[in-house]
């Protein structure tokens, strides 16, 4: 027997902003260093227009109405609202956040708002980024103007989007200064900065918004060893501890757990730790945590032959590190069209997980299947692929409810069609079909998809029936 959703469960879904606004240059708004990309892989796009959503807002939010979200979770543009990152506030930027929550307001849709996705400005990349404390100055002030424009509007707030992604891949997503001498020494000092900003950001939202609530927004990962091999076992702890555990202990316990920090110590990569610094992450009481989970991981020992640093460098494909573990395949699971493991059960595993090592509330903000999807004749999506991810997700999160965890809600990647992190437009995601390609802009038509259709019902029906 099931346990029910919760009354008020919040079935909602994710974008982010460079991801779904476009509007790139307009109304004052400031580069970010997603803009400042000098190149763009064959087959991928730029995010000058992405899926025009700065444009087309209220339609949109009328479509998520007519969907039936109660969320919607979006992220702010830092270089929309303060263009240099740190200095004067940009007014029309920081009004489209206000129109935007205030129209889902009137939708009766609760706005989830992260304070940053991958975008930094620009302006503070030049200045040395997350290498620079004076960034950690940056972002609590930024947060302090977000709040004080929606802090009585907006209920849940999450600070840092995938930060552990941005640190596994942080040449990819851009936060690496050019010519850094030690980049992974370099990510983890950055790593340990953007750990201090979000810990200040928490205690300033408890602060200043004292019924709001505010999260961590980490990607977890489920992780397997390869086998019952003890020592595959190991390697399967001891990459969790990196992947994982590391940022969330930090966040939520105001510590690096033991096994992370004595492999960043055995690299060489330990981030410097100041005075003072300890307080300000064990200050920080996060209300609840967000995850993002897409797929799990599988992995071995190392060979130590020299075979082991293996991946291929996608986001969600696990790279080796020789001295400490190498990827695996799982031969009980299924990829995606884009080689990401498909494991609804490990979903349900990593709720547990998390739930038990914090006993905070949990709150899903990403989960998703990217797929080359048709826009028929008729105008839908024949999206039955997508429908079965969710559903087996869906119910593994039921399940994990009725394992006791206490989740707050679910909002899948992405409400509609935008631009992916680094694999283009034809890796869609959304409940609505936005009719684009790479290059050619076509009428950024919105198409509902049959997912839109069986979303509606699952949460008219308050899950799945
Ligand atoms: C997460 C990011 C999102 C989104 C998603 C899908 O890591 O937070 O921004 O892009 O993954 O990834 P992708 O676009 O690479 O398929």
């Amino acid at each position: 027997q099931l346990t029910p959703f919760p009354p008020g469960f919040l079935w909602g879904a994710s974008t982010s902003a460079y991801q779904v606004e476009g509007a790139w240059d307009e109304d004052g708004k400031g580069p970010s260093v997603i803009d400042a990309r000098a190149s763009y892989p064959e087959g991928t796009s730029d995010y000058t227009v992405a899926s025009d959503h700065y444009h087309r807002f209220r339609d949109d939010v009328a479509l998520f109405a007519e969907l039936g979200l109660k969320a919607y979770r979006f992220s702010v543009s830092w270089s929309r609202v303060i263009p240099d990152g740190d200095g004067e506030v940009n007014p029309e930027g920081l009004q489209f956040y206000v129109d935007l929550v205030d129209e889902l307001r009137a939708a009766g849709i609760e706005p989830i708002v992260t304070m940053y996705h991958f975008d930094l400005p620009q302006a503070l990349q030049e200045k040395g980024g997350w290498s620079s404390r004076a960034t950690i100055d940056a972002f609590e002030r930024y947060a302090r103007v977000l709040l004080d424009a929606l802090g009585q509007k907006v209920t849940y707030w999450l600070t840092i989007n995938e930060q552990n992604m941005m640190v596994m891949h942080g040449a990819a997503l851009g936060i690496l200064p050019p010519g850094t001498e030690d980049p992974q020494r370099e990510v983890h000092q950055q790593n340990h900065h953007m750990l201090l900003a979000q810990a200040r950001v928490m205690r300033l939202v408890h602060d200043v918004a004292p019924q709001a609530k505010v999260g961590p927004a980490p990607n977890v990962a489920c992780v397997y060893p390869a086998s019952p091999d003890p020592a595959d076992v190991v390697a399967a702890e001891d990459f969790s501890a990196i992947r994982n555990w590391l940022y969330l202990d930090v966040a939520v316990r105001g510590r690096y757990n033991t096994l992370a920090w004595a492999y960043l110590t055995e690299k060489g990569w330990a981030p410097q730790i100041e005075d003072g610094d300890l307080q300000v992450l064990a200050a920080a009481e996060p209300n609840f945590i967000a995850f993002n989970y897409y797929a799990s991981h599988t992995v071995a020992a190392p060979r130590g032959d020299g075979t082991d640093v293996g991946g291929t460098g996608d986001q969600h494909i696990v790279t080796g590190d020789a001295d400490v573990y190498r990827p695996a395949e799982n031969p009980h699971l299924k990829k995606n069209a884009f080689g990401w493991e498909i494991d609804p059960v490990g979903f349900r595993t990593t709720f547990r997980q998390i739930s038990d090592r914090y006993g905070l509330p949990l709150l899903v903000t990403e989960n998703g299947l990217g797929a080359y999807d048709t826009l028929t004749e008729d105008g839908r999506v024949h999206d039955d692929y997508r429908i079965d991810y969710l559903a087996q997700h869906i119910e593994q999160m039921q399940q994990a409810i009725t394992d006791g965890v206490d989740v707050l809600g679910y909002c899948p990647w992405s409400a509609v069609d935008l631009v992916s992190t680094h694999q283009g437009v034809r890796k869609r995601y959304g409940f609505v079909y936005v009719d684009r390609d790479e290059t050619d802009l076509r009428s950024l038509a919105r198409y509902r998809k049959d997912s839109f259709t069986w979303y509606q019902s699952v949460i008219r029906a308050n899950g799945l029936s």
